[in-house]
């Protein structure tokens, strides 16, 4: 059974801190969705909540099924390490037993301490979700979990904000019958709040919010949400000078994707700006999701640049790491399918016709540290050869694969080449595909060595 099989993967994941790595979505091992990103000394954390199948009629909500949280770290935004499970459902002190209802969490540091906010359905049936915290040491856990719920707040998607006065809020609203996005003043202590709940003032009050986010830019509070709305789900956002408001709408971030839900999170690594989002396209389920990321910009008044979800998604690859082909910046004369042998895997290129290629940007060329190309490759015609270039499909090249036959179109073959000519910097790829008429090959990855 598919749950089984997902208790499994759990249990080995619990044992072993799993390095992944992808581009959009971010890992594919596990279902993984509603990501918070967060920055603690330099290395990016992901506190995402859990997808899995097979609840029964009676288990889980809204067709969510979710038994627990894991957490995730990058330093390169392409390898993606999985620290395991943090809380299991059945480990909450006041939690419903079995109920996969672990909705979307949350974690912030406030001194040397790292505080882990869930939802969870309370086994006093007081509220459709209560929001309970952890205290850790680090990042990762292991956290101790509080005996009981936050009083005073009921509600889903706990986002908690330190000012840089050391004022704490937690921002939480959605879930059924609770229109309202609010905030509350949090104590010192962080686990209980500080006088009564306000209403989020100065956003659109139509349709269904949820998943509230703070964060702060050049002095500017900047607030978002997921909306249903005329357009179905957006991600939206408001600005205030103060943490409570009340606020400014000032639009969309990222436009509907079909996806049901859109949990986000924003934050700022290294430089840049990356929105984190959810989408289903692995599953083809909107309620088994996957977390991915794109770049995001502001505009010099200090507005959000709307972002339109890309394959591409974000990180730079150098020599070593996997280049999956099939996460594209543009792509002709060929198609994209999950890998039929390993769909968890993620997908392949296929249909490739001559004169198609496709086109991955920003990958890290250290001079002398790449000299050979690795391609996983199928094919089930005659084959044809891969070119490798550099800025346009008539760049540099650096590298040439010839495609024979494998003995069909899912027999995946390693294939290693020498570089033919080097390069330097970050540039953006193009593999053309040549050949003579019909279906070429397919490609799962490439990497250099
Ligand atoms: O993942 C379950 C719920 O769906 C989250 O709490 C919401 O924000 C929405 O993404």
């Amino acid at each position: 059974m598919t749950f089984v099989k997902t208790i499994c993967t759990a249990f080995l994941i619990l044992f072993t801190t799993t390095s992944l790595m992808a581009q959009n979505p971010l890992v594919t091992h596990i279902y993984t969705a509603d990501p918070t990103a967060r920055v603690f000394d330099d290395i990016l954390y992901i506190y995402p909540s859990h997808d899995v199948e097979g609840c029964t009629e009676d288990q889980g909500s809204n067709g969510f099924c979710m038994p627990d949280y894991h957490i995730f770290s990058t330093t390169d935004m392409i390898n993606y390490k999985d620290h395991g499970v943090a809380l299991d459902q059945n480990d909450v002190p006041w939690g419903a037993k079995d109920t996969f209802g672990m909705w979307a969490p949350d974690c912030i540091k406030k001194g040397s301490k790292y505080y882990y906010y869930y939802p969870g359905i309370p086994a006093d049936k007081s509220a459709l979700r209560r929001i309970g915290v952890g205290v850790s040491d680090n990042p990762t856990g292991p956290f101790s979990w509080e005996k009981n719920y936050i009083k005073g707040i009921q509600g889903i998607d706990p986002n908690p904000f330190v000012d840089d006065d050391g004022k704490a809020y937690i921002y939480y609203g959605g879930g059924k019958g609770t229109g309202a996005l609010k905030v509350a003043r949090l104590k010192d202590n962080m686990t209980e709040i500080q006088g009564q709940p306000e209403n989020i003032i100065g956003i659109p009050e139509e349709g269904y919010r949820e998943a509230s986010f703070m964060f702060k830019r050049e002095g500017i509070y900047y607030f978002s949400w997921g909306r249903v709305n005329q357009n179905n789900y957006e991600i939206e956002y408001a600005t205030s000078d103060n943490p409570m408001g009340p606020f400014k709408f000032q639009g969309v971030i990222m436009p509907n994707i079909d996806n049901g839900t859109n949990h986000h999170s924003i934050v700022e690594y290294k430089g840049k700006w990356y929105l984190f989002y959810h989408y289903w396209s692995l599953s083809n389920h909107n309620r088994l999701r996957s977390m991915r990321a794109d770049e995001i910009v502001f505009n010099k008044n200090g507005s959000i640049v709307p972002k339109v979800a890309t394959l591409r998604g974000i990180g730079t690859p150098k020599a070593g790491d996997l280049i999956q082909l099939d996460r594209y910046n543009d792509l002709v004369n060929a198609k994209i399918s999950l890998l039929k042998d390993q769909p968890t895997k993620g997908w392949q290129i296929d249909y490739i016709k001559e004169y198609g290629w496709v086109q991955f940007d920003n990958v890290l060329f250290e001079k002398g540290k790449q000299n050979k190309l690795t391609a996983r490759v199928a094919s089930g015609s005659k084959g044809g050869i891969m070119e490798i270039r550099v800025d346009n499909p008539r760049g540099l090249l650096l590298a040439k694969v010839q495609v024979e036959n494998t003995g069909g179109w899912d027999s995946w073959k390693e294939i290693t080449v020498p570089f033919i000519n080097q390069t330097k910097g970050v540039k953006n790829l193009f593999v053309t595909f040549k050949g003579s008429k019909g279906y070429l090959y397919n490609i799962d990855w490439i990497k250099f060595e």
